[in-house]
C-alpha cells in the first residue's frame, strides 16, 4: 500500500521535470535564428564590388590588407586607383571603414573608402623614390604591418 503511493509520488514528480514543449520550440527557433544571422554575415562579407573604372588601377582593401600592396608608377605621371573596399560595417574593429593615406613628394593621398563601397582617385608622383601608404582605420591602423602599401617611382 504505501509502496504504490510512493511509486505514484515519484512518477508526478518526473512529469514535473519534463519541460513544456513550447521551450523547446522556443529554442529551435532561437538557434535557427542565429544560424541565418551567421550565413548571412559570411555571404554578405565576401560580397565582391566590381570596379566602377576598368583604365583605373585594381586595388582591394579589406581587414587582411591591400590587394594588390606593391605599385609602380613613373614620376610626371598620373597614377588612378580604383579602391573597392568589400568589408562590411559589422565589423567591430573600424566599423569596416578603411583608407589610403599616402604622401609622395608633393603629391599627398588621404582616401576613405565606406563598407562595401569604392572611390576612385588620382594622383601624380612627381619625385621617383620609394613612399610607403597605410590604412589608419582598422587594426592598429599604421602599426598593422598588414595596413601598409608600397609606391615604386621611376
Ligand atoms: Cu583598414
Amino acid at each position: 500500500m504505501s509502496g504504490s503511493r510512493k511509486h505514484k509520488a515519484k512518477m508526478s514528480r518526473e512529469k514535473q521535470r519534463k519541460k513544456p514543449p513550447y521551450m523547446s520550440i522556443l529554442f529551435m527557433i532561437i538557434v535557427i535564428a542565429i544560424f541565418g544571422a551567421a550565413i548571412y554575415l559570411i555571404m554578405s562579407e565576401t560580397a565582391l564590388l566590381e570596379p566602377v573604372n576598368r583604365d583605373a588601377i585594381k586595388m582591394t582593401i579589406t581587414m587582411a590588407g591591400f590587394e594588390p600592396n606593391i605599385i609602380r608608377a613613373k614620376a610626371g605621371q598620373s597614377v588612378t586607383i580604383n579602391l573597392i573596399n568589400p568589408d562590411n560595417s559589422h565589423h567591430t574593429d573600424g566599423g569596416g571603414v578603411h583608407n589610403f593615406i599616402l604622401t609622395a613628394g608633393s603629391a599627398r593621398v588621404n582616401i576613405t573608402v565606406q563598407p562595401e563601397s569604392q572611390k576612385v582617385f588620382t594622383f601624380t608622383p612627381t619625385q621617383a623614390g620609394e613612399y610607403h601608404w597605410y590604412c589608419d582605420s582598422c587594426c592598429g591602423g599604421s602599426e598593422n604591418p598588414g595596413m601598409h602599401g608600397t609606391l615604386i617611382v621611376a
